[in-house]
């Protein structure tokens, strides 16, 4: 049995929820704490952390521990455009906080979620390179570039093992979505299920790049356990699977439920989501440690719809 401890920040979030549930059944219950900022009830081992208090954050890892930490606590970019000084204070001093705690007491590694959103209007949007000028055009896109440059700051002066990936828009049907961009391509699934209406805040023919939440996961994981002498990047790796419009989404999901209706009504989001790439080069992270997608679009939707039309049952 390995004998990481694991500790996760924002388990209570989309990601980190379904992450803490699989480091738990592969790891052990007793290995790995969950903290979020509001209690999360389906975790062994939680308890509720604010990653800016940095004296219990200390206490926490004094008492448990870890080998290696995934800082999963953030604030994601539309939240974080409605309120941008949050955003930077959450996302950069959250981060900070790990990284110190992290060297103090000589945790093996770092995990930190990077974003497609730290590409912004100097980057090219079109099938966008691991390495292009980061010049985004959101509070959210500015704190994941500068938590890239941190994580490789700490890499470099303290010998830290920091691991990233530039996570594009994730969908899953176990937790609701969190106040994304791309969060519409999970909103979309409940809303045509429930009123077979969905009505889109982004353009009809905005293109992103997404994942569904089991390659996210199971990526996550390999880029954590591959070894620390194949990591050759200690920012965050491009990470893609497959991009898709709404049209084109909800063109896959009529194949299920064919009176499915979408009008678009382009918000803010649809300019935060204009100035993402529309699709991911992730080259490095295939060569480095073998990073490979498994859904499709098809997959993804045959998935999705038939587990939450099983819940509904
Ligand atoms: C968001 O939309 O804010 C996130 C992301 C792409 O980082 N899902």
């Amino acid at each position: 049995m390995n004998k990481d401890r694991i500790l996760i920040t924002g388990a209570g979030g989309q990601i980190g929820q379904e992450l803490g549930l699989v480091l738990e059944d592969k790891y052990g219950a007793d290995h790995v704490l969950t903290t979020d900022l509001k209690p999360v009830s389906c975790f062994a081992k939680f308890l509720t952390l604010d990653v800016l208090d940095y004296d219990r954050y200390e206490e926490m890892i004094k008492d448990f521990q870890p080998t290696v930490i995934y800082h999963m606590a953030g604030i994601l970019s539309a939240v974080g455009e409605r309120n941008p000084e949050l955003a930077w204070k959450v996302n950069t001093g959250g981060w900070i906080n790990t990284l110190n705690l992290a060297v103090k007491y000589q945790v093996d590694r770092v995990f930190f979620p990077s974003s497609i959103a730290v590409f912004g209007s100097g980057s090219p949007l079109d099938h966008t390179d691991q390495n292009v000028p980061l010049h985004p055009a959101t509070m959210y896109g500015i704190t994941k570039v500068a938590g890239e440059n941190l994580g490789q700051y700490y890499f470099q002066k303290h010998g830290l093992d920091v691991r990233g990936l530039r996570y594009p828009g994730i969908i899953s049907y176990q937790t609701a979505p969190g106040g994304g961009t791309t969060d519409y391509a999970i909103d979309i699934f409940h809303q045509i299920i429930h009123n077979g209406i969905y009505s889109c805040f982004l353009s009809r023919d905005r293109e992103l790049p997404m994942m569904y939440v089991e390659d996210a996961i199971r990526g996550t994981l390999e880029v954590m356990e591959a070894p620390r002498e194949d990591i050759g990047i200690h920012t965050a790796y491009n990470f893609g699977a497959m991009s898709f419009t709404p049209a084109e989404l909800i063109a896959e999901i009529k194949k299920y439920i064919p009176d499915a209706q979408m009008e678009c009504k382009p918000d803010f989001r649809d300019d935060i989501a204009k100035n993402w790439p529309n699709r991911i080069v992730d080259t490095q992270a295939r060569k480095d440690w073998g990073w490979q997608p498994e859904y499709t679009l098809a997959g993804m939707v045959q998935e999705m719809i038939t587990h939450l039309q099983d819940r509904n049952i």
